[in-house]
């Protein structure tokens, strides 16, 4: 059985945290902040551990190493699976899921209901978001290290709270997670200063074969520059933000090539009416209105006529 359940209107009251955040500054006399029970103390701080995994740990696997298998943690299969911002099960990159019960927590416009309960909020603007509407309803007590996570994806998600799905209510929630001993400044410095030398490497790489005309911007990595530098898959990401931050550029697209197989992992961004996640749908990919990927066959010059012919007619 398949429930699709695709919310519409504003979020319940009930899934807001008990006080309501106050929109005036405190006054030094009565402070009009809500009184939270958070142990200040237990909070995280520069010199305490981790209170969430390393990136490396999530993101980085070592070359021959095996695909990593639901049944590693459940040999029996019996246990279901909560899958986060996936729109199939190809895209987990993990064995083991099949003829298991799955959820599916997503937020893209072009998420699919493939699970066997489905949550897909294209308006929401993180799937952590998402994911603390859940433990708020669910009365769980938000420990600093949930609160660490959850803060991670809504920053991440919200392009650091500047994409256009950032609302008063994102504000609200990082308010709450901040409280819950979540520490914005160690988070934000965890995820944007923490970059691996390969990753600033290949941005050097690509940013050199940058090409702009008249509104679009693009640029591409080769397997061979990755392999120079030492380069992974994730270490492509963010680097087409640097593309559709120039002035006048409407839609940018970054082409990773993929190693051995003759074809291109595309990221495409839009800052304007272009809407990219239909154009990477029309190449099998999907994403949002203002941040798509696809894939397309190679060679590069093949690739890039492609997408720059779709992103010039704007479909
Ligand atoms: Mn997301």
């Amino acid at each position: 059985m398949t429930i699709y359940w695709r919310p519409s209107g504003p979020i319940p009251a009930s899934f807001w945290p008990r006080t309501p955040v106050p929109t005036a500054m405190p006054s030094a006399r009565s402070s009009p902040w809500p009184k939270y029970s958070t142990n200040l103390a237990a909070r995280p701080t520069s010199s305490s551990p981790t209170p969430y995994p390393p990136p490396t740990a999530l993101c980085r696997t070592s070359a021959g190493s095996t695909t990593p298998s639901a049944n590693d943690v459940d040999p029996t299969g019996t246990t279901p699976a909560i899958l986060l911002e996936c729109d199939s099960i190809i895209r987990t990159g993990l064995l083991g899921l099949e003829g298991r019960t799955l959820i599916n927590i997503d937020h893209h416009a072009s998420g699919r209901p493939f699970a066997s309960v489905n949550w897909i909020d294209e308006h929401a603007c993180a799937v952590a978001a998402m994911v603390y509407h859940i433990a708020v309803a669910a009365n769980v007590e938000i420990t600093p290290s949930m609160a660490s996570c959850l803060y991670a994806g809504i920053l991440s998600d919200t392009g650091t709270f500047t994409y256009s799905s950032t609302t008063a209510d994102t504000f609200a929630m990082a308010h709450h997670l901040a409280a819950c001993g979540a520490n914005p400044s160690r988070i934000a410095r965890d995820i944007y200063l923490s970059n691996p030398a390969s990753k600033i490497r290949l941005l050097g790489i690509a940013l050199s074969n940058l090409q702009c005309d008249d509104d679009l911007a693009w640029t591409w990595v080769t397997s061979e520059d990755m392999d120079r530098i030492g380069a992974i898959a994730e270490d492509c990401e963010g680097v087409v933000n640097y593309l559709i931050s120039i002035a006048g550029v409407q839609s940018a697209v970054f082409l990773r090539e993929v190693a051995n197989a003759d074809q291109f992992r595309l990221s495409i961004r839009s800052k304007g009416e272009t809407d990219v996640a239909r154009i990477a749908e029309r190449f099998g990919g999907g994403g949002h209105r203002n941040a798509s990927g696809c894939t397309l066959d190679g060679p590069l010059p093949v690739a890039l006529e492609r997408i720059l012919t779709q992103l010039r007619t704007g479909l």
